[in-house]
């Protein structure tokens, strides 16, 4: 994807992780534990998977695999689907767990509802990354939406996941999404300024493709695409993981949105540590106080028929969210003045 000036997004390369996705199924099925090399299934337990990497080090989750169910290499990074005997089917891109069919709605529920649930009446919504659709399933909750833009880079997570999660790329259905495969940053470039009422990024971590998402000049190209008193809402990581990247973020945050910098959390028992955070932002304009929602969900059922009821958002749980532990909100409080 060439960006605005030139210059290319650079595919990610094995090294950069240090580990290859080359498993092979028998070595899986007969517990064999010959393929050492690959650091994913499975130098720590036989048959099972382990989430190894430096943004958790000295830890690692491991779910049992019943079955890999597909391997592939994108442009981006290395994409692969299990059924785990205890979560059900798991997406992991270069070796990360990005859901699991059991508690992805924890996620895709609260990065979705938090912030659209904050404002009165969300027309125009942006979301970056959320290649597997569950964002998009839960927009399409809002009846008030009218349309829906999606930037994902990487068009084999969307394929893979409409193949493997239907539950969750159900969202594609909503006609009034439009699917736009590129690179986040270069789609916010030529967005004209005030188009969005409410932008979600769905990112991965920021190692690989997703690294950009996590940086100020980011920060300010959405914040430019919003409305006054828009809302962004974007993945932000563990606090008990990730205090020194929730930081930098509040910094940033606080000086390019003029509104609310919030910080909310949830559980999502397949991220590392348990738990995952998102940072909530609004522009200045219409005053915007995302721990007292406005906007309940409605159950729309005009769009898209087959997405199920909320399984873990509610209005206690929005208003819960933003209780921080007390070394967390020390941190964030003192980085959000
Ligand atoms: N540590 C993994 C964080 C993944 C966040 N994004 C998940 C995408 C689900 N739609």
């Amino acid at each position: 994807m060439t960006e605005e000036g030139g210059a290319v997004k650079r595919p990610r390369e094995d090294e950069e992780n240090g580990v290859s996705v080359s498993v092979d199924m028998e070595d899986i099925n007969n517990n064999n534990n010959s393929n050492k090399e690959t650091g994913y299934i499975s130098s720590v337990i036989p048959g099972w998977f382990s989430e190894i990497s430096p943004m958790w080090p000295g830890e690692a989750h491991s779910l049992k695999v019943e079955k890999i169910l597909f391997q592939g290499k994108s442009e981006y990074q290395n994409v692969m689907v299990f059924q785990s005997s205890t979560y059900g089917k798991v997406l992991v891109l270069d070796g990360v767990i990005q859901l699991t069919e059991r508690d992805e709605c924890a996620y895709q529920e609260m990065i979705t509802h938090l912030p659209l649930c904050s404002i009165p009446n969300p027309k125009k919504v942006l979301v970056i990354g959320g290649g597997d659709g569950g964002v998009l399933r839960e927009v399409s909750r809002h009846s008030s939406v009218e349309h829906v833009d999606i930037c994902e880079i990487d068009k084999m997570v969307v394929d893979v996941s409409k193949q493997f999660f239907p539950d969750v790329a159900v969202g594609y259905e909503d006609p009034r999404v439009a699917l736009h495969i590129g690179d986040g940053v270069a789609f916010l470039k030529a967005v004209p300024a005030g188009t969005y009422d409410a932008v979600i990024v769905d990112s991965s971590d920021p190692i690989g493709p997703a690294q950009e998402l996590f940086e100020k000049p980011f920060f300010e190209l959405v914040a430019k695409a919003l409305r006054p008193g828009g809302v962004l809402c974007t993945q932000a990581e563990s606090i008990w993981l990730h205090m020194h990247i929730i930081e930098d973020i509040v910094v940033n945050c606080r000086q390019i949105f003029k509104g609310s910098v919030n910080y909310a959390w949830t559980t999502v028992p397949t991220y590392p540590s348990g738990v995952i955070g998102f940072m909530l932002c609004s522009t200045e304009g219409p005053a915007v106080d995302f721990k007292h929602p406005v906007n309940p969900v409605d159950a729309d059922e005009s769009h898209c028929k087959s997405k199920g009821p909320l399984k873990f958002y509610n209005k206690e749980i929005h208003a819960a969210a933003f209780c921080l532990p007390s070394f967390a909100k020390k941190v964030i409080e003192s980085k959000s003045k």
